[in-house]
């Protein structure tokens, strides 16, 4: 099966916890604070592999875990980072945030890659803390979660000319004759189920890439056939060359085949139709289809090319004008970029730092700082809770409880971190 299209959820590594410590030797009194920083927890990234050319791989990883940073220790060690992630994508890969839709990257390029989700801090050791009016912090940090992601992935492929039309038609006999690719020829629908790249050379040494894609009937842009999923690789065409069986000998009007395959590109992408496009009246070996042909050209005005792929007549002079085509157009931005436009206000969101809200007599607060804070708190000294306390005040945490008219001795919580509310203390 062809995968072009996952959902893959990706955590970074959490960073290694500070140490807490203090330097004991003999003959050295009070040492001092003597622990070492957590390290750098492994960050999780994408990278183009130009050997690759599906999704399939990343069917298989569901979840992907970056490992933590190693801990902190005494003596002043810190703990070493952990290595990044590496996802290995084939060019054309597109990253979007399943829960926002916003676009995170488009591995266009061959060296493309880019960093999904940060690994997180190391915690700091009580050393790092050391201050003048606190020479001896009886307190270390925990490390910092790794980032949290749920990715949509999906394979839009690079080429430069995409060959469409319906089932049959012989699209997979034009790659085969004017590229090295070897594409399954064979006389029932739907040969084809995942696009075949070719690159056509034309006589005087100019170079390009053609894709054979599955055959296309009407309805595909609400799923039929083989649906939508393919119509997404058009849309990173440059021209679009619409390969018509002239024969009709299946029963079909080639003429009526154009313009249904031209709805179905209309209603997935409307940008699609306004790129050039030329003609290929295959199956041109008989008298008879002159008739055919002569009303089509009169009917579309577009340039048509009759050729006879089987033995590849014809072909030559398709090459030859495809690539003065391209010659004339400039490289473009593929993708629709308006697609991504309604999400983008999703980065200027603007995040409350923190939210309280009362459930039966607990006051529940949430926020990814908060919880955050609370995640590398580690309460196994007073100093640390006392440390934590100071940090909600001045985020105003302590201000919005008592609007809100917590008292002493009400219930708190935090994840699943229950305390006291004392006015003195928080
Ligand atoms: N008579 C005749 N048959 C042809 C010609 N070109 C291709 N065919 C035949 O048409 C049939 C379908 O060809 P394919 O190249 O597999 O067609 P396709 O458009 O790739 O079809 P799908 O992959 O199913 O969408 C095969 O049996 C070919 O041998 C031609 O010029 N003349
Ligand atoms: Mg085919």
């Amino acid at each position: 099966m062809f995968i072009d299209e996952t959902i893959i959820k990706v955590i970074a590594g959490r960073g290694g916890d500070g140490c807490l410590a203090y330097r004991r030797e003999k003959y050295i009194q009070m040492g001092g604070p003597y622990g070492g920083n957590g390290g750098h927890g492994s960050s999780i990234k994408f990278k183009v592999d130009t050997g690759l050319h599906t999704l399939i791989d990343l069917r298989y990883m569901k979840v992907v875990k970056g490992p933590k940073g190693e801990n902190g220790e005494g003596k002043n060690k810190n703990g070493k980072n952990a290595e990044d992630v590496i996802i290995k994508v084939p060019q054309g890969t597109i990253i979007t945030d399943e829960e926002t839709g916003m676009l995170i990257a488009d591995l266009k390029n061959k060296n493309d890659e880019v960093v999904v989700a940060v690994g997180g801090r190391g915690g700091r050791g009580n050393t790092a803390f050391k201050t003048q009016s606190n020479p001896a912090p009886n307190f270390a940090e925990n490390g910092e979660p790794g980032e949290e992601r749920t990715l949509h992935v999906e394979l839009k492929l690079l080429a430069d000319v995409g060959l469409v039309g319906f089932p049959s038609v012989g699209k997979s006999t034009i790659l085969s004759m004017v590229s090295r690719s070897k594409p399954k020829i064979a006389d029932y629908h739907f040969t084809t189920l995942s696009p075949n790249l070719g690159v056509c050379k034309t006589k005087d040494g100019r170079t390009f890439v053609m894709a054979d894609l599955p055959g296309l009937i009407e309805g595909a842009s609400h799923g039929a056939g083989l649906g939508d999923k393919f119509l997404r690789h058009i849309e990173r065409t440059r021209v679009i060359a619409h390969v018509i069986d002239i024969s009709g000998i299946e029963g079909r009007n080639p003429i009526e085949d154009y313009y249904t395959i031209k709805q179905e590109l209309e209603n997935y992408n409307p940008s699609i139709n306004k790129r050039p496009e030329i003609v290929i009246a295959n199956k041109f070996e008989n008298e008879l289809y002159k008739e055919n042909l002569k009303k089509f050209k009169q009917k579309i005005k577009v340039p048509v090319f009759e050729v006879r792929a089987i033995t590849g007549e014809g072909l030559d002079k398709v090459i030859n004008e495809l690539s003065n085509m391209l010659d004339n157009i400039e490289k473009v931005e593929l993708y629709d970029e308006n697609r991504f436009e309604s999400h983008i206000l999703y980065k200027f969101r603007e995040e409350k730092p923190f939210s309280i809200t009362k459930e039966d007599d607990t006051y529940v607060i949430r926020g990814k700082e908060v919880e955050k804070l609370f995640r590398m708190t580690k309460f196994n000294t007073d100093d640390a809770a006392l440390r934590f306390a100071n940090k909600l005040r001045k985020m105003g945490i302590d201000d919005e409880l008592k609007k809100m008219g917590c008292q002493d001795g009400d219930e708190v919580r935090i994840l699943d971190y229950e305390f006291e509310y004392s006015d003195s203390n928080i």
